[in-house]
């Protein structure tokens, strides 16, 4: 299936490429024709492909492959590595997969191996790893997100599916069209715009946010950092102290509801329980009335401009937009709820542009208008084995075999794990409090990774399995998510001895007598040529033509046609709610929700309401600072951090972290110093960057710095090791990230 004479391409979660080689080497990757707003983070490879930071072979850490399974676990990230030859890392893994489950079950094996990998629908990571371990049995399995875990499972109860929505967020042209106040909570930063699960042909975010703007929609920028929303579009710009946006938005409700302005045709028709969040609002029900005042003083805004704000929204046509890192703090289920709540008070749901919109800020792909084509995945079969956690529970799970846990109204237990397996995932990128992670990770027998380059993943492996990259493998981008379908070429062999993750498996599938159930007899481009075909069936089943696979192929790409119509988040549901009810209890927007209140959890009551996070401003030393550590803007999460593109961002060698220079001069600390960020969890390094951007009081670093450890000090600036370990609460347990409290001080030690 080699291209013909068209250039070589690529698809990235960052969009699509030209790829340029001579003399079998990647020379660029250069922007794909098609994108008006390319990313500049996809060049960032050429460089680190055959990098000195490339797996070439595969690894074992000596004391394991010495003494064997559990050896000297606690030196994992610092003992030593031996290369062996693929028979005797296939020979290792098969004796040890078949040890632990003889001896413990399939339930002693962690898999759920959460992590982005790379784009292509037949190379993930995931997928290969999960098919192969339910082919032999099963795996213990994670559920939900470090996205939005909270939204996922609180959102459900109260509008039937979270994910069917964001699937369906309206369009950027609908707001242009028919939206006068654009109020972004987390406002809508261009750096995520970037990025497309899966992949993508053209970037839009940008356009979207300036023809909003060029039609006159104006914008509220709700956020610590005024960059949040481009400068361009001079958008009003209100800083709340950091995880307080749900008492912000209680206090705009409590002020609408005392003033009159809510739609109470909207809420009497579309909506379940408002009158029992309304008496918590009055005060009816604790005493505290929800007022302009009292959110004032928690989110240290001044009363006025809440109240202005309160009188626009109501008064305005309206988008509620929430930010995904309002999940990612501590109850993080209260602000969606709320801002649900608060959109149906405005009664705009349903009705084009308007309303509310989950996420405007966090990819290229919410607010695009395409068409949802249900295209064929490789299937990762049946997992025999019950046992899951939340995915952030990862730590705890570890840590405590046998205890149990709350999800979602039931009670589980945690299974005793002895061998953890990842592929396409990097958790010592994306777990919270690393270091307290670095002791749990002491605990299992085994950890084998897939992956191509050494970070601090693979070097906390005991087996480390180096796997391709996509330049490397023959593959296709296939994402409802957007309308590019795309040829993955196979630019360049295998670098040193890596292994396409799907061989990698085949392999041990063999020794383990399970081939054929496995690979099904397909070798991958008869895989690849089976799911175009399935999807091209099913894309001609909803009235959408794709090319046969020849002519994909021949051609690179092809384009989905928009739909003709607008998308419009649950406008069936508006045009008729008994139709087209929604997935609740009630059929309707459960503003009170009996099952939330049944499940009996103080961390989250039967509405939205202000629970104080763990870690804030409101209750904080005086010389503390709440760290917000968002996505980076030069990569995606920790993948190529290595790479030419990242590393200059960081001239010293180290992540940058963003102080308001009144915060920097009350500690002495001058643009370009190396500072540590530091608290009782653990340390890192950064270089200041001063700037009255951010609020006072809060500093960012980006997250994504490879974790380098000497001691408990981060040295390149991984903001993870400070963060907080704990659940948003018995309901979703999602990851709190957001909310965390450090201090920052002048240090001399060496980057
Ligand atoms: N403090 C803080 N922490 C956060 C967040 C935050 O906002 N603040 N955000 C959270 C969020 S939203 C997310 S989604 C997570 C992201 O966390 P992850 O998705 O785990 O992060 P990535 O760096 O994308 O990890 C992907 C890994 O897969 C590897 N890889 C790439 N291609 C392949 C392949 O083909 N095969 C194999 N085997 N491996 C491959 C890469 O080298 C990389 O190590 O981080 C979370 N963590
Ligand atoms: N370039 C790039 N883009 C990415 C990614 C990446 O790694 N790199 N990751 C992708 C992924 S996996 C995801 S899930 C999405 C995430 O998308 P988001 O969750 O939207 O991304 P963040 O950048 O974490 O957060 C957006 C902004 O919210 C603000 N914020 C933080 N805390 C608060 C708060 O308490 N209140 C308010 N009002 N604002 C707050 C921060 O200033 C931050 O810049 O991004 C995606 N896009
Ligand atoms: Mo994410």
């Amino acid at each position: 299936m080699s291209p013909t004479d068209r250039a070589l391409l690529t698809s990235t979660h960052w969009g699509t490429y030209h790829v340029d080689v001579a003399d079998g080497r990647v020379t660029a990757l250069r922007d794909f024709s098609e994108d008006p707003d390319p990313s500049p983070i996809g060049p960032g490879i050429v460089d680190v492909l055959e990098g000195p930071a490339r797996i070439t072979a595969p690894m074992v850490r000596k004391s394991w492959l010495e003494h064997g399974p559990g050896t000297d676990s606690h030196r994992r990230g610092s003992d030593g590595f031996v290369e062996v030859s693929w028979e005797k890392a296939n020979q290792l893994v098969t004796e040890e997969l078949t040890r632990v489950r003889q001896q413990h079950g399939n339930q002693a094996i962690y898999a759920g191996s959460y992590g982005w990998a790379s784009a292509g629908r037949f190379h993930h990571a995931q997928s290969q790893l999960k098919r192969f371990l339910n082919c032999i049995g099963g795996f213990t399995s994670s559920k939900n997100t470090y996205s939005f875990a909270a939204a996922e499972v609180v959102v459900p109860h109260v509008l039937g599916t979270f994910r069917g929505h964001l699937d369906t967020t309206s369009s950027w042209e609908t707001i242009a069209s028919e939206c006068d106040l654009f109020v972004a909570f987390g406002g809508v930063p261009l750096k995520n715009g970037q990025i497309s699960q899966g992949g993508l042909g053209a970037h839009v975010q940008k356009a979207g946010v300036q023809t909003a703007h060029a039609a006159g929609v104006q914008f509220v920028n709700i956020s610590p950092l005024r960059s949040d929303v481009m400068e361009k579009v001079h958008a009003q710009w209100l800083a709340p102290r950091p995880s307080t946006d749900a008492a912000l938005m209680l206090g705009l409700a409590g002020t609408i509801l005392s003033e009159g302005w809510q739609d109470q045709a909207f809420l009497d028709c579309y909506t379940e329980g408002f009158d029992r969040f309304a008496d918590y609002l009055t005060g009816k029900a604790d005493g505290t009335p929800k007022t302009a005042e009292w959110a004032a003083g928690i989110c240290d805004l001044p009363t006025k401009d809440i109240r202005d704000l309160a009188h626009r929204i109501a008064h305005s046509r309206t988008m509620i937009s929430v930010a995904w890192a309002l999940t990612r703090q501590d109850h993080g289920e209260q602000p969606f709820w709320a801002a649900i709540a608060l959109a149906a008070m405005l009664g705009q749901m349903g009705l084009p542009g308007t309303g509310l919109g989950f996420g405007y800020s966090a990819m290229n792909n919410v607010g695009l208008n395409r068409r949802e084509v249900d295209y064929a995945a490789f299937p990762q079969g049946q997992n025999p084995v019950p046992d899951f956690i939340p995915v952030a529970r990862v730590s705890d799970m570890l840590e405590n075999p046998g205890a149990s846990f709350e999800y979602d109204g039931k009670t589980y237990t945690y299974p005793d794990i002895r061998l953890v397996w990842w592929a396409g995932g990097n958790p010592f990128h994306h777990h919270q409090d690393l270091n307290r992670m670095r002791r749990a990770w002491a605990r299992p027998e085994t950890i084998i990774a897939n992956e191509w380059c050494w970070n601090a993943l693979a070097r906390h492996a005991d087996i480390v399995l180096p796997c391709t990259t996509p330049l490397e493998r023959n593959d296709i981008a296939l994402t409802s998510k957007d309308p590019y379908q795309v040829v993955m070429d196979r630019a360049i062999p295998p670098v040193g001895q890596a292994r396409d993750d799907h061989e990698i498996f085949k392999g041990i599938a063999v020794r383990m007598g399970v081939e054929d159930a496995f690979t099904e007899g397909r070798s991958p481009e008869e895989w690849q040529r089976w799911m175009w075909d399935i999807s091209r069936q099913q894309a001609a089943r909803a009235g959408v033509e794709l090319p046969d696979w020849e002519s994909f192929q021949r051609d690179g790409w092809t384009k989905v046609p928009a739909p003709e119509d607008q998308t419009v988040m649950m406008s069936a549901f508006r045009a008729d709610p008994v139709a087209n009810p929604l997935a609740t209890p009630s059929g309707r927007i459960e503003i009170f929700s009996k099952t939330i209140a049944g499940f009996g959890y103080d961390d989250c009551p039967g509405h939205p309401v202000w629970l104080e996070p763990a870690e804030w401003l409101g209750r904080a030393a005086p010389d503390a600072l709440h760290m917000i550590s968002n996505q980076p803007r030069n990569k995606l999460h920790s993948q190529l951090d290595h790479g030419a593109v990242s590393t200059a961002d960081r001239p010293k060698g180290v992540e940058r972290v963003m102080l308001h220079p009144k915060d920097a001069a009350a500690r002495g600390l001058t643009e370009g110093q190396i500072v540590t960020l530091h608290n009782t969890r653990g340390a890192c390094m950064a270089e200041v960057r001063t700037s009255d951007e951010i609020r006072q009081g809060v500093v960012q670093i980006s997250t994504g710095a490879w974790l380098d450890e000497e001691g408990e000090l981060c040295k390149r600036g991984n903001p993870n090791v400070l963060t907080l370990d704990k659940g948003t609460s018995q309901l979703a347990q999602g990851p709190i990230a957001h909310s965390c409290l450090v201090w920052v001080s002048a240090t001399d030690a060496p980057v």
